[in-house]
């Protein structure tokens, strides 16, 4: 039976990656912030269980900036893998918090590598690290690739070169199993509701129930590469598994622009938007009533935007098999689902 341990396991990716890990056999370790409010809504499905925690999956207070709690975490638990997932992971709250961002996805790498080395464990932990395709910023080539050069655009994105580099130079100094997963932008159901998807899934489910009357966002002319996060986390697996550590890119080689979200997601709620203006006017009008649905605001533009994203994902393929299942229309589909499901449970509670 393996051991693994997981930093960021409140987080969407680590939601499922744990699911995955326990379902294969593992004994998983995670590592959870001490909160003023509930952070474990991901994994209570599997904590409340009684044959898992405290059995099979154990939670350790913890936290990214404090090398001495990741020092003996190592010693207790001496796991054969680690998945780095804990990060300051808002590309927009960076910009505000830009040194703290720093300590966690850059130091916080660094920390977590030096205790393995410290800790004699270099020849038996293989270590994971959550690596993105915002490093690549202003892209240098389409698609993107493991060769293609990095050009960060935030705080956010240059903390996560430092680790990238970090894990690179752990490797080939040190010799420890360490493999950086450049990995696009993966989203869920449970993806946080600050992210894009999630923001427009969320608002058009409330305004399909007459919950809320508009959807505010800022610049809907970027375009991502947009997977389904459990078939990511399964790549993270996979990507351990190889007997040589390597990066690797996922994605889906296909590029939406935001509006386009925006669009099938209210086409799918049966409110089909006209878009309307330009700019910080545009706006979103809904065909069949003439409501204002969508509005642009500039508080949410980012001082260096990233504009273009898209992935090619044939090295995973060729090394391990690997290749996404779920397109576009058919994430769209999955969250608009969802949180339209979630928006009809709150307006029954708000009626009782
Ligand atoms: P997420 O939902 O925002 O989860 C982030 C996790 O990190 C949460 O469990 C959070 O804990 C934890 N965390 C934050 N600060 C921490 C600290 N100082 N010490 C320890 N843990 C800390 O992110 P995600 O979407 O699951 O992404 C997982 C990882 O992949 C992140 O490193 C992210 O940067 C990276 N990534 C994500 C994507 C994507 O599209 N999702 C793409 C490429 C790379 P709380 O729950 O207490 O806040
Ligand atoms: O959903 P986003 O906040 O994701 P972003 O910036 O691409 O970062 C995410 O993916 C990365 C992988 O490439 C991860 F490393 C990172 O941790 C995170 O998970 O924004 C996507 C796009 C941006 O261009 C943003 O400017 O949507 C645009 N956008 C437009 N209006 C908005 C909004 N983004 C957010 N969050 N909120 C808006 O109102």
């Amino acid at each position: 039976m393996k051991t693994a341990l997981i930093t960021g396991i409140t987080g969407q990716d680590g939601s499922y990656l744990t699911e995955q890990l326990l379902e294969k056999g593992y004994i998983v370790h995670g590592m959870i912030r001490r909160s003023s409010s509930f952070n474990t809504g991901r994994i209570d499905h599997l904590f409340k269980d009684p044959a898992l925690h405290d059995e099979r999956l154990f939670l350790h207070y913890g936290d990214l900036t404090d090398s001495s709690n990741l020092n003996r975490m190592l010693e207790r638990v001496a796991p054969d893998e680690i998945y780095n997932l804990g990060a300051q992971s808002h590309v927009k709250v960076s910009f505000d918090v830009p040194e703290y961002t720093g300590e966690v996805d850059a130091m916080g790498t660094l920390r977590f590598l030096d205790a393995i080395k410290e800790a004699g464990l270099k020849d038996k932990t293989r270590f994971y690290q959550a690596s993105t395709s915002e490093l690549y910023g202003k892209v240098q080539e389409i698609p993107q690739t493991e060769k293609t050069p990095f050009y960060p655009r935030s705080p956010y994105a240059v903390a996560k070169l430092y680790g990238f580099w970090i894990i690179v130079n752990y490797r080939e100094a040190y010799g420890i199993h360490a493999s950086n997963g450049i990995l696009f932008n993966h989203e869920s159901p449970r993806r946080g509701e600050t992210f894009v998807t999630r923001k427009i899934t969320r608002a058009a489910g409330r305004i399909r129930e007459g919950l809320e009357e508009v959807l505010v966002m800022g610049n809907i002319d970027s375009k991502r590469d947009w997977g389904y996060a459990p078939e990511y986390t399964d790549a993270m697996w996979r990507i351990l598994q190889q007997d040589t550590p390597d990066d690797y890119v996922c994605a889906t080689n296909e590029t939406h622009t935001v509006r386009e979200f925006i669009d099938l997601t209210f086409k799918q709620l049966d409110m089909e938007l006209e878009f309307q203006g330009e700019g910080v006017d545009e706006i979103g009008v809904e065909k069949a009533t003439g409501k204002v649905r969508l509005r642009i605001d500039p508080r949410y533009f980012r001082p260096t935007e990233v504009e273009l994203l898209i992935g090619d994902y044939a090295k995973s393929k060729e090394k391990f098999g690997w290749e996404p299942k779920t397109r576009f229309a058919e994430l769209v589909r999955i969250m608009t689902d969802a949180d339209w499901k979630l928006a009809r449970q709150e307006k029954l509670l708000s009626q009782h």
